[in-house]
């Protein structure tokens, strides 16, 4: 029988808390995936699983050979390889090749065979769409927010066409290419002057425009953006012209949160294609302009380097309109999240987002989520197990109230989703 108001025994508070966070519902606020209804986009199954980019660049650290060579290899050809090299070849014990690994025993295939045989008979006798309905309820996703970018012409056309009303696939409007890629999605937009100075009056309204059409037509939860370590605000460039005149007025128009995921140094090994990002320390103090121009804007931020995780904590202290959230990427690994999710807590309590899985195939739900359940659970532990010797027991009910806020309610409420 369960005593949800009667304080926790010290002694037993890692188990209570495990077992919480084992069975708590997620929305999952960041993810690559795609609901069925878009097709190819919907990645899924052994090949897409063992071509992920994380893995790619770890072929490519045991198996150096011409970039090029391994490009040009049918898809299930460079699954074949991967698993030879990462899986049969030696332990697979990375983050993400155990994660392949704890996939395969998730769904009951065999982790140690010699090839993909009988992992492709599987994924090839599944329905896309009833697989989809199940790999979401086994790691307990109850809605997850794909990435969708209105320049990608094999999204909008399934936006035109058919819509996507999936209730468990939420939708992010993501502007990666107009606040990154500028002069590129300026001509998309048939905007003739992207090279000046300062953007005209024109430009501006193409611009807010196109966000109102693409804000009606996916009823995005947020809007978002991926930006580099070198990012800064305000400067002479387009980017800060674009945000504080279209961007955020368009968040404020339509009450949407803006994502701002900020570290990243994209290609800095272009011919790893995908996998060639890196990383950098960014300027937290941006979000201090960001935050302080636009207090009626809320914010929800990642960012990418370690050595950011402390500032942001500080700047969230003071600014109630940002919600950090996850660990991102190559933050993605349990000694990583451990030391940010401690550090979170500490600064914090329970009002930021624990995790997003980034998921880019749908069955890799089946181990981020798990691993970062297991991380977050001991990092709650041990707050819990302090409190409780402080003086101040924790019921179930506590335990449980703050878990449902870091996997779910923070993020719900920022972005108004019931
Ligand atoms: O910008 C992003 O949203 C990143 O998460 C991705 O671009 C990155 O490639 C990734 O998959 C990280 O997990
Ligand atoms: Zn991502």
């Amino acid at each position: 029988m369960t005593t949800p108001n009667r304080p926790v025994a010290r002694d037993a508070i890692r188990t209570v808390v495990t077992d919480i966070v084992q069975q708590a519902n997620v929305t999952d606020m960041h993810t690559h995936l795609f609901a069925p209804e878009f097709g190819p986009l919907n990645l899924w199954g052994i090949d897409a699983l063992l071509t992920y980019h994380y893995l790619v660049a770890e072929l490519f650290r045991v198996y150096p050979q011409p970039y090029e060579a391994f490009w040009a290899m049918p898809v299930s050809e460079q699954a074949d390889l991967v698993w030879r090299k990462l899986f049969v070849e030696r332990p697979p014990i990375s983050e993400a090749a155990q994660g392949v690994v704890r996939v395969l025993t998730a769904l009951g295939l065999d982790p140690c065979a010699r090839d993909l045989r009988q992992a492709r008979e599987f994924f090839a006798a599944q329905d896309a769409a009833e697989y989809a309905e199940r790999v979401l309820d086994m790691a307990k996703v109850d809605i997850l927010v794909m990435t969708n970018d209105p320049f990608d012409p094999a999204e909008e056309r399934v936006w035109r066409v058919a819509g996507a009303h999936n209730p468990r696939y939420k939708a992010a409007l993501r502007l990666d290419a107009l606040l990154t890629r500028w002069p590129e999605a300026a001509a998309k937009l048939g905007i003739p002057d992207a090279d000046a100075e300062t953007l005209s009056h024109n430009a501006v309204l193409t611009v807010r425009r196109f966000l109102d059409q693409w804000v009606d037509r996916i009823q995005p939860l947020y809007l978002a953006v991926s930006l580099p370590s070198d990012f800064a605000y305000p400067d002479s460039s387009p980017r800060t012209a674009l945000l504080r005149e279209a961007v955020l007025p368009t968040c404020q128009a339509h009450n949407l949160p803006m994502g701002l995921m900020i570290g990243v140094r994209r290609q800095v090994n272009p011919a790893l294609r995908l996998a060639g990002d890196g990383v950098g320390r960014a300027d937290v103090t941006v979000l201090e302009r960001l935050a302080g121009e636009f207090p009626g804007v809320r914010y929800l931020v990642t960012m990418l380097s370690r050595e950011n995780q402390h500032e942001l904590c500080v700047i969230a202290r003071k600014f109630g309109n940002i919600l950090p959230f996850g660990c991102w990427w190559f933050l993605n690994n349990p000694s990583i999240v451990l030391d940010i999710t401690r550090q979170r807590l500490e600064m914090l309590g329970a009002t930021f987002v624990a995790q997003h899985s980034d998921a880019r195939v749908l069955d890799q739900l089946l181990y981020k989520w798990p691993s970062s359940r297991a991380t977050i659970a001991q990092a709650l532990s041990d707050t819990y197990e302090a409190l409780s010797s402080a003086g101040r027991p924790v019921t179930e009910a506590d335990i449980a109230a703050d878990v449902n806020r870091l996997f779910r309610e923070n993020f719900r409420q920022f972005v108004n989703l019931a």
